[in-house]
């Protein structure tokens, strides 16, 4: 299903002199509002192809209708999203469960679509149907070093999909680590680690990118090889230039600052992705937004504030993406509040004083600097992200054309009620 130019204008008028008052409203307040608002239409955030079926828990899983059935319907559901938002323009895929049978013919329909392929993302924590060895107790950090190559063959493969398609890196998040004292020997799972990231390294094309994505805990529950982002700068600094760390919001200890970490990284140069969700308690993979709205601000902050130091580019110098599990939405409802989650808080982020934040810091005036953060966060940009949209042909609201089009009724027509997305 395709929504037509003609449904978003329409969509757009009646809705316009409210918008415009609001707008209007807001705009009077912002320096350089047209600078701004380039920003905002420049900001791209890629969806995984995950992403859009109904996930699950370890206990159940409760499927919606209509969820893409492959590869071809999984780029027609980001296409509708980036015609309703124009800010979802990637694709982020996760091999095996979407190799593709055509590549020059998915890279067209991507095309069509207007969406790049953002990071693709090799897995070695399931076994696969046929595979030799079996992941049970690891992948790269494996004591077996025929299991070793036989992930780091899979990731090879993962890159030549990649580099079919157009894609520009690779994401390895390994699940690797033990679930009981004494299983594994540290230093020994590091080394094999690290020697295998080192030969999926020397695969990498010269101008991909490789990003190591640690998680604190699960599935295993003792420890994890690559466990946070100390580890994965290690690696990523022994592995070289091309070697990253990814930041997934979901991946750390409860309390954790999120904010100082994002920080330190872009200070040393070595933050390279990105993954955006929300939790209470662990890796929940919730709406962007829903749980801790003020503490995304203050990672938006440091991105910004350390990106604008390096003279790196919002849009482009790391690789943004959405990663989240939908159990009890409609996973393209979701992704649009998610999508609006971050285009709004990175909104605030822009509108923060710098100049004056960086006096009151040095002058040691906490009220000042709690004052400056705070008034940007409780600003309503809402009405400078949809005048962005607006601009370049999107919807004023996405979400409310969304259900107004009857776009998942539509979907379930064609597809059907019980389809299950690949990998779900
Ligand atoms: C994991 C990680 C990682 C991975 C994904 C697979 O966040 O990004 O690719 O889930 O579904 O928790
Ligand atoms: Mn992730
Ligand atoms: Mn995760």
């Amino acid at each position: 299903m395709q929504i037509e130019k003609i449904k978003i204008e329409e969509h757009n008028q009646e809705l316009l002199k409210a918008h415009q008052r609001k707008f209007d409203f807001i705009a009077a307040d912002v320096k350089d509002v047209d600078e701004l608002l380039q920003k905002l239409i420049d900001f791209q955030v890629a969806i995984p192809s995950w992403a859009l079926g109904t996930g699950g828990t370890r206990f159940a899983r409760f499927g919606g209708g209509g969820e893409p059935r492959n590869l071809e319907e999984k780029i027609e559901d980001i296409g509708l999203l980036h015609a309703l938002n124009k800010s979802s323009g990637a694709i982020s895929l996760h091999i095996p469960w979407d190799i593709p049978e055509n590549a020059s013919h998915i890279k067209a329909l991507a095309a069509q679509n207007g969406l790049k392929f953002d990071a693709m993302n090799s897995n070695t924590f399931q076994d696969q149907p046929g595979q030799e060895w079996s992941y049970k107790f690891g992948s790269m950090q494996h004591v077996n070093k025929a299991v070793r190559r036989q992930a780091v063959e899979h990731n090879i493969e993962v890159i030549r999909h990649g580099i079919e398609l157009g894609s520009e890196s690779l994401t390895v998040w390994l699940s690797d680590g033990s679930c009981f004292p004494g299983q594994l020997n540290f230093r020994k799972a590091f080394q094999h680690t690290l020697e295998s990231l080192q030969e999926v390294y020397e695969a990498l094309p010269a101008d991909w990118k490789m990003f190591v994505e640690y998680k604190a805990y699960e599935p295993n529950f003792y420890s994890t090889t690559v466990g946070d982002w100390g580890q994965s700068l290690l690696y990523a600094n022994k592995l070289g230039d091309k070697a990253y760390t990814l930041v997934d919001l979901g991946h750390h200890l409860p309390n954790a600052n999120i904010e100082q970490i994002v920080s330190l990284l872009l200070m040393e140069g070595k933050l390279g992705g990105f993954h955006f969700n929300d939790s209470k308690y662990g890796d929940d993979d919730l709406t962007v937004g829903s749980i801790k709205p003020y503490q995304l601000f203050l990672i938006f902050n440091e991105l910004i504030e350390g990106m604008d130091a390096k003279g790196m580019n919002h849009a482009t110098s790391l690789g943004w993406m959405i990663d989240a599990s939908h159990n009890v939405k409609d996973p393209l409802e979701d992704l649009l509040q998610s999508v609006e989650a971050i285009m709004v808080t990175y909104a605030q982020a822009l509108l923060v004083d710098r100049a004056q934040l960086a006096a009151a810091q040095d002058n040691n005036d906490v009220v000042t600097a709690q004052e400056l953060l705070q008034q940007a966060f409780r600003t309503d940009v809402r009405p400078l992200v949809a005048e962005a949209r607006r601009r370049c042909g999107a919807a004023l609201n996405p979400l409310g054309l969304f259900r107004s089009e009857k776009v998942r009724e539509n979907l379930v027509r064609q597809r059907g009620s019980k389809t299950v997305a690949t990998g779900l």
